[in-house]
């Protein structure tokens, strides 16, 4: 969308400026009246301004062709990867749906405005820009981003912005913003000749033993790994025979720890596998007693062997993950998985968590299907769907 001001004696005559320069298609988002100032007031009418807007986007797509793109978030939303060759260019892609909801959203304006504007010419015009920056405000709030967090991304960009910037210059810096603050993702990788102990802990019932499965299959399957697991999960007969289960279809080796000295003795036996998946049973972050079981399991691998994942479902409320990933974080570090995106529209979450640990993102699950279900969280897209693509 082009943004540009516009200025006649009447209102007929910005119009058809305006016309002239953008095409027949322009909207008005504004119109104010200019009054002459000081001297000039004794022989100058007073001018109209309008502030009008034209869709660009078709001129764009023929441009670039990144039309497909939206398109692809649209379709599917979880899944969409950024190719290769688009990656450099990102930033400069256009957010179409965003872009669209924007247009139509300055049209329904237009009207209020217009009338506003007649009646009492407003002491402090609210610029094109600024209308812009609040509606993508609204947009982060209404994907459920925490006010905390979109007032900071707003804050740090409305700071260069300037009053003629178009839509385009502040989707972008937004864009831009988000993506760096969702971070480098981080991948489950292995090393030959070392033993990685890889824990997944977290609630009851998110998805630790499904995601496991969903990463067993594609490490042994796509990385060629050689990928054992254990469970530490001994509560319920049905957990280990689950994870059991997918460790027989797999034909990897599935070993129960039954406390956390186990995990110390079967290092040795263990040496020549690349990665050990081990599965816990959900604990209450509440529970200071399960709490101290876990603490106790993680810190029995050293260090540089262990890698540890909190899976979190992206349907939990804000408030209570803050409460689990505080529980979590003053245990040791670890990187974050969301689960079940499948069942909800709102991904504010991982942008929150994300701002509130500065844990690294990992993988985000999507459905019950092993091992199809999973993906390496892509941080375009989703900042592309913070900002209403793929919507
Ligand atoms: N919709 C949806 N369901 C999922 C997803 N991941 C797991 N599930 C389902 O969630 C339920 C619990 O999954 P589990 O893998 O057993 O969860 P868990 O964290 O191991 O549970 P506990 O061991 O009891 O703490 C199962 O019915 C899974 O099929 C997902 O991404 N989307
Ligand atoms: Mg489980």
């Amino acid at each position: 969308m082009l943004i540009k001001k516009f200025q006649g004696a009447t209102e007929q005559e910005a119009l058809q400026l305006a016309k002239q320069e953008l095409g027949k298609d322009v909207i008005i988002t504004h119109i104010k009246s200019i009054k002459p100032k000081g001297v000039y007031r004794l022989f100058k009418k007073p001018l109209v301004e309008i502030t009008a807007a034209v869709d660009e986007e078709r001129i764009y797509e023929k441009k670039t062709g990144y039309q497909h793109i939206a398109e692809e978030i649209k379709k599917n939303p979880y899944e969409f990867r950024v190719k290769e060759e688009e990656k450099s260019s990102a930033i400069e892609q256009k957010l179409d749906s965003l872009q669209s909801m924007l247009e139509k959203q300055m049209r329904e304006q237009q009207s209020t405005n217009v009338e506003k504007e007649k009646e009492e010419p407003a002491a402090e015009e609210m610029t094109a820009a600024m209308a812009c920056v609040q509606m993508i405000y609204n947009q982060l709030i209404a994907n459920e981003v925490e006010e905390v967090y979109a007032n900071k991304v707003i804050a740090e960009i409305e700071q260069s912005l300037k009053p003629d910037a178009t839509v385009d210059n502040i989707l972008s810096t937004i864009y831009q913003k988000i993506v760096l603050k969702l971070g480098e993702t981080k991948e489950l990788e292995f090393e030959e000749g070392k033993t990685k102990y890889v824990f997944f802990i977290g609630p009851t019932g998110v998805g630790k033993t499904t995601t496991i499965a969903k990463l067993a299959s594609s490490l042994k399957l796509g990385k060629k790994a050689k990928v054992a697991l254990f469970t530490a999960d001994t509560y319920r007969i049905a957990a280990v025979d689950q994870l059991r289960s997918y460790a027989t279809i797999l034909g990897i080796p599935l070993r129960v720890i039954y406390s956390e000295t186990e995990i110390k003795d079967a290092v040795e036996e263990y040496k020549d596998y690349d990665i050990v998946l081990i599965d816990t049973a959900g604990r209450s972050h509440k529970n200071r007693e399960q709490r101290d079981d876990i603490e106790k399991l993680l810190l029995s691998v050293p260090e540089e062997s262990r890698e540890i994942y909190l899976v979190l479902s992206a349907t939990t409320k804000y408030k209570d993950l803050v409460k689990i990933t505080e529980t979590y974080s003053a245990i040791a570090k670890y990187n974050l998985i969301f689960t079940k995106l499948d069942e909800t529209a709102g991904i504010g979450n991982i942008f929150n968590i994300k701002m509130l640990t500065g844990a690294p993102l990992s993988y985000t699950t999507f459905g019950q299907s092993v091992p199809d279900d999973i993906s390496k969280i892509n941080p375009q897209a989703v900042a592309k769907q913070l900002l209403g693509g793929g919507q």
